[in-house]
This record gives structure tokens, C-alpha cells and sequence, in this order.
């Protein structure tokens, strides 16, 4: 694969501060950049992981303004908040600071300025919509407005949510400011453009041609935005959170988030290299064509990673480029988008309060099921199937029974190996080719089917000690029994490194279990990890099983979300057009009592009524509410109903009226009755 490098300068997203991370950050960006990382560690490699909090840009502003905190205030809570969360799920960041860092600050202050001395920059005045009484210029999503095409009232600058359409600003008939209703006028504002259309070129070639390796997705976005044309983009907005624009004349502007996130990379490393003099200078790591630059992101972000900040880099001069920007698509959950703002998703905090000790089956999941081509969708039955069925059930029982069976028969000391045999040759051959399709997978960031392949070999392992049965052999043939264990516990060492970098908290726990001091990644495969002899403390289980209570709890959680969130969003639909009395006169709406109920045969929704209507005989009425009502319940109760709706042949049986139900935010039906008792058959009106 062409160039070989010296160090490797790995990032990753830097997530916004407005919100706890959950399950869909870690799947995407986090998880896959952590055993990248680990795996060039165990390989000896020069690598640094980048990490820290974006601080600036809207998100985090609203969220200040929808909590009645200061925006200061918000960006403490949560950079503090993900950072721990990071720490808990083993993201092991060499760096992890923050966008309103002071050095950040000089630094990406410094980049524009080297931009703008250099006239790389446009500079364009042009009308943006502006709010008089707060004196504010507002953001796309912050302007609210009547949609152009289906005029929903209250559709977005950048889209309406009801019928989907991508819209600007200009497009929405009576602006006004989402957060104060206040109405919206133009106002001319100056700021700086990058010039994208004159990287046009270089781009094409630099992705098109010279990284046709990366990612079929990630290619396939850059193709589709250069085929598009670049157009030029601002990197400058009228806001007062964020860093101040370094020229003179644009007081109350700050540059775009997207402007100063990335260099938050840069800035980041220059924090973690102040601090520790023996990983050279930051500029080693960011300007040395030696080093290979790898941005790990999630899909929403390409555009900015693989085309924008490239720009900046190029245009500044003395930076190196990414050589590869392995982006994920999204996790959803439980077949709905994860969303931050809907509070429907699994949190990191949360998840640790409700499993504890449970990192690596969360990674190990995330990891199995990673949406690394296309969107994937986490569920809590996956989540449990995969721990009991995968990490349980192979991985741990394996282990389980070389260690016990170690304590068991010879007091936990390694047994020496005696003659091989051909299945035992067969077998520690398996385990010798699976360092290089690991390393191969690994390298080309195929962290589905690399775990895969860890997972393969707790199956051989297990499969081994199970077709052996030392347990039975023990009785016949001691000495055999030796060499079966002796191999047991070298392939149980091997898996203690071959899931250093997906379970690193497992791997640990088996190292101590198998008192093994020092590995590295250049054992993987050998036959010789134990010797003979060689003492075991007293093993503990390495898994445990997921227990249904537990999974239950989770999807009960969710769902009440759900529903808090339907709830909330509930608008009733608006009055249909008047009509005149007469046509309500129309209507015979009458009181009957349920003298019977009973489920429709063959039908999941209907039950059959049959009512007391007063008039001395049965009428049989059919509804559709089987789902919400058990027909017992029914029996005995008055219900109202239309009496004159024209008889209806439904399932075999003539329906004399309808039955009325009042449809709940959720679609649930709920029978209508009166307050009072009154007769069957009376009138309502
Ligand atoms: N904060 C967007 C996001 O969290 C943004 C990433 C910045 S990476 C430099 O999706
Ligand atoms: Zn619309």
C-alpha cells in the first residue's frame, strides 16, 4: 500500500459539549479509533490519539439558553461529563482537551490570520435575516417560518420537518426568531470566505485519483460534493460565542465552528507535546511528510474532514494531509434515530450506572454490529444474544475451563507439554495464520471482521478443549491430559492479546488471571506464552450472563421515551370546516348498553357488541379496538355510538352502527361512555 510512515497521528470527532455522548458516538468514531490506536501501540508504533470537546459553534449555545445556564457553564458540565465517559469505556486519548482552551485560542486565531495576511480569504458583505430587538444576526436553524411548499407553520431555515424539503432561509414566507417569535428584517454583514471552487482541482486529484483506497463511502460522499462544483464557504459568523475574528473592524464576529474545531486537533497535540517533551516537537506530528495523518469520523462530517479542512491545511502551507479518514455511518437503536435533542439514546453515564462493569460487552457489541459500510441497528436482544451466546458462552467458558481445570488437576501450575498429536497440531496452526489476517484487517480499519476473527479463535479454543474432554481422559490417560491443558492455556494467552485492542478491560483481567507480566503483539501465534511450571492465582469468571430483567429494563426505558416524546409533540389536528346544524341533526348519536362482547373470529381487531339500544332488540355493532380492550371488560358498560350509519358487512357479519372512541396522541382508542347512568337507547346531542 505504498508510502510507509515513521509516527502516526490518529484524531478523532471532536464531539460538540452540549450533551452526553451515547452509543451512536462510540459505534461511529470512538470505538474503532481506540483499537486502531491500541493495535499500533501493541506493534510498537510512534502514534498519538487525539481527542477533546468542541466547545464553540450554535448547539451548545441553545442548549445554554434552553437550560437558563450560561453557555460557560453548559461546556463545563459536559466537557467534564464525556471526558469521564471516555476514560470509563477505555478511550485511551493521549489528549483530551478542549476548544475554548487557550491555546486553542492563539492557535486558531493564529491560522486565520497567516490565511488573511496571505489574501487566501474573500472577503463579501451580503443581507443575512437579523433580529432588532435582541440585536442578534441569526443562524439557519434558528429562523422559523412558514414553509414555501407545504406550508407547515413552523419549518426551519434549513428544512422543514414536515415535508422534508432542504430550504434557506430567503425560502421561508414570515421569518422570525425560533427562540423570541420576534419577525426578522435583512441587514448587510461582512465576512470571510474560503475559496473553494480554486481547490477544485488539486481535490479531484488528491481524493479521486490518489485515495481511491479510502472507504467506499467516504469516496463516494467527496465524489458527489466535487462533482457538485465547490462553491465557496464562510468561515466567519455574526455570533458572540466562539473565537473572536483577529482583523480589525469585525467586532461581534467569531470564526465558524467548523473553522476552528479541526485546528482544535492541531491545538490539542501542541497541549499534549508542551506537556510531554519526549514525543518531540507538535510540529513533528502535524508538518513532517513522514507522519501519517488519520481523522477518524462519523458520516456527518466527511465533507468537512476530506474537502474543507484540507483547504485550510493547503492553504497555510506547511501541513501535512490526510492519508486516510475512516468515517462510519450511523447506529440507530431500536429501529429509530438516536437523537440528542429527543433524549432517545443510550448514554454512556447511564449505561455504567445500569450495567456496571460492563465496557467491553457494550464495545464488543458496538464492535460486532459497527455500522462501518452502511447504517446498523443496535437493539438490547442483540446486546444480550451477543454476551450470552458469544462472550459467555465461547469466549469465557473456553478460558473458564482451561483455568479451573489447571487449578483443578495440577493446583494451578502450568502442566508441561508432551507428544503433539495431529488434531493438536491442526489446531495451534489455526491460531498461527490468524495474526496476519488480523493485522491485515486492522490495518485496513476492518474492525468488524478483525474482532471476528479474535472471536474465531475463543471458538477453535473452545471447540478444541470440548472435542478433548480432559475430564473424561483424566481417568485413562493423565499424561495426555497435560498436553491438552499446556495448549488450552497457550491459547488462552494468545486471546489475552489477540482482544487487547476490543476488550481491553477482559484482556487485563485475563492477563492477571494467567500472571502474565509482559506480551506483545509479536507473540500472537506462539505456542510457548506459559511455561511449564509457571504459577496461576485462582481464576474468576471472565463473562457473566446477561440476565433478561436487565435487558427488559433498558427497552422499557426507551419506550417511555417514546412515548414522553409523543406526548410532548402532540398537536391536535386542526377543526374540520364548519358545517351547518341541519347536518348535524343528521346524526342519531345514542347511548347502548353492552349486553355482550366477544372477540371476532379470525379478526385481531374487531370485537362484537351487542347492545341494549332501547328499542327492545339486539343490535350488533362491530369495532375495530380488539388491540386495547380485553371484550370482558366492555360487557356491562354504556357506550355511545351512531345508530343511523348504514348497516356494513364486515367479516362475515352485518354491523348496524359505529361504535365512538376518542383516538389518544399515540393512536391508542379509548371508548367513549357517559358520566351519569342513563338508559340504553338514549339520545345524545
Ligand atoms: N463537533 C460535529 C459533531 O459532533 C463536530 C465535530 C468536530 S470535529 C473537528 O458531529
Ligand atoms: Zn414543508
Amino acid at each position: 500500500m505504498g508510502k510507509t510512515f515513521k509516527r502516526t497521528t490518529v484524531t478523532s470527532a471532536l464531539p460538540y459539549a452540549n450533551g452526553p455522548v451515547h452509543i451512536g458516538h462510540l459505534a461511529g468514531v470512538y470505538v474503532p479509533a481506540d483499537i486502531y490506536v491500541r493495535y499500533l501501540r501493541l506493534k510498537g508504533r510512534d502514534v498519538i490519539f487525539i481527542g477533546g470537546s468542541d466547545e464553540h459553534g450554535v448547539p451548545v449555545t441553545i442548549r445554554a439558553r434552553k437550560e437558563g445556564i450560561t453557555v460557560q457553564e453548559v461546556v463545563d458540565r459536559y466537557h467534564n461529563l464525556i471526558k469521564q465517559s471516555f476514560e470509563d469505556f477505555g478511550i485511551s486519548f493521549d489528549v483530551y482537551s478542549r476548544t475554548t482552551s487557550a491555546t486553542h485560542h492563539k492557535l486558531a486565531s493564529d491560522f486565520f490570520r497567516k490565511l488573511y495576511d496571505e489574501g487566501k480569504f474573500v472577503e463579501q458583505v451580503s443581507e443575512q435575516f437579523y433580529d432588532e430587538q435582541t440585536g442578534r444576526f441569526l443562524t439557519d436553524r434558528n429562523i422559523r417560518g412558514e414553509c414555501p411548499r407545504c406550508h407547515a407553520p413552523e419549518a426551519y431555515g434549513d428544512q422543514c420537518e414536515k415535508c422534508g424539503a432542504t430550504l434557506s432561509p430567503e425560502e421561508l414566507i414570515n421569518p422570525y426568531n425560533a427562540e423570541t417569535g420576534n419577525p426578522l428584517v435583512k441587514k448587510a454583514t461582512k465576512h470571510w470566505y474560503l475559496p473553494l471552487d480554486k481547490d477544485q482541482e488539486w481535490l479531484e486529484k488528491w481524493i479521486l485519483e490518489d485515495h481511491k483506497e479510502w472507504r467506499s463511502n467516504v469516496y463516494g460522499q467527496c465524489k458527489s460534493w466535487l462533482d457538485g462544483g465547490l462553491r465557496p464557504r464562510a468561515v466567519t459568523r455574526d455570533l458572540d460565542w466562539g473565537i473572536p475574528v483577529p482583523v480589525e473592524g469585525a467586532e461581534g464576529k467569531v470564526l465558524y465552528v467548523w473553522f476552528d474545531a479541526p485546528i482544535g486537533y492541531i491545538s490539542n497535540t501542541k497541549e499534549l507535546c508542551d506537556a510531554h517533551p519526549e514525543l518531540g516537537s507538535w510540529e513533528t506530528w502535524w508538518k513532517d511528510p513522514e507522519t501519517r495523518l488519520v481523522h477518524f469520523i462519523g458520516k456527518d462530517n466527511i465533507v468537512f474532514h476530506c474537502i474543507v479542512f484540507p483547504a485550510m491545511l493547503k492553504a497555510h502551507g506547511e501541513y501535512i494531509l490526510p492519508d486516510n479518514v475512516p468515517s462510519n455511518e450511523f447506529l440507530n437503536l431500536e429501529g429509530n434515530k438516536i437523537s440528542t435533542s429527543k433524549n432517545y439514546a443510550v448514554w454512556l453515564n447511564e449505561y455504567l450506572v445500569d450495567m456496571p462493569g460492563r465496557q467491553d460487552e457494550l464495545r464488543y457489541v458496538l464492535t460486532a454490529n459497527a455500522p462501518e459500510t452502511k447504517d446498523n441497528d443496535f437493539t438490547w436482544a442483540d446486546y444480550q444474544a451477543r454476551c450470552n451466546n458469544e462472550l459467555v458462552a465461547v469466549y469465557g467458558n473456553f478460558v473458564n475451563r482451561a483455568l479451573q481445570l489447571t487449578q483443578k488437576y495440577y493446583e494451578g501450575r502450568v502442566p508441561a507439554c508432551g507428544e503433539l498429536n495431529d488434531y493438536d497440531r491442526e489446531t495451534l496452526a489455526e491460531f498461527r495464520d490468524v495474526k496476519e489476517r488480523l493485522e491485515n484487517l486492522l490495518e485496513n480499519f476492518r474492525f468488524r471482521d478483525a474482532q471476528k476473527e479474535a472471536m474465531n479463535l475463543a471458538r477453535i479454543g473452545n471447540k478444541y478443549i470440548a472435542d478433548c474432554e480432559p475430564w473424561k481422559v483424566i481417568k485413562t490417560d493423565p499424561e495426555r491430559v497435560k498436553t491438552i491443558i499446556n495448549i488450552s492455556l497457550q491459547l488462552t494467552a494468545n486471546l489475552a492479546i489477540a482482544f487487547e485492542p476490543f476488550l481491553p478491560f477482559s484482556s487485563k483481567r485475563l492477563r492477571t488471571m494467567l500472571a502474565m507480566d509482559s506480551f506483545s503483539w509479536e507473540d500472537l501465534g506462539s505456542t510457548s506464552l506459559m511455561q511449564e511450571g509457571h504459577q496461576l492465582p485462582k481464576p474468576e469468571l471472565l463473562f457473566t450472563k446477561v440476565e433478561d430483567e436487565a435487558i427488559e429494563a433498558q427497552v422499557r426505558k426507551l419506550e417511555d421515551t417514546v412515548k414522553a416524546n409523543a406526548e410532548a409533540d402532540y398537536k391536535a389536528e386542526p377543526v374540520k370546516p364548519d358545517i351547518p346544524f341541519e347536518d348535524f341533526e343528521k346524526l342519531d348519536i345514542r347511548v347502548g348498553l353492552v349486553k355482550a362482547c366477544e372477540k371476532v373470529k379470525k379478526s385481531k381487531k374487531l370485537l362484537k357488541f351487542t347492545l341494549d339500544d332501547g328499542s327492545g332488540k339486539d343490535r350488533t355493532i362491530l369495532s375495530g379496538i380488539a388491540q386495547w380492550y380485553e371484550p370482558e371488560r366492555l360487557i356491562g358498560k354504556r357506550v355511545l355510538f351512531v345508530a343511523n350509519l348504514a348497516p356494513r358487512q364486515m367479516m362475515g357479519e352485518t354491523s348496524c352502527g359505529m361504535i365512538l372512541s376518542a383516538v389518544n396522541y399515540n393512536g391508542d382508542l379509548s371508548v367513549t361512555t357517559t358520566l351519569d347512568e342513563v338508559k340504553g337507547g338514549s339520545q345524545v346531542g
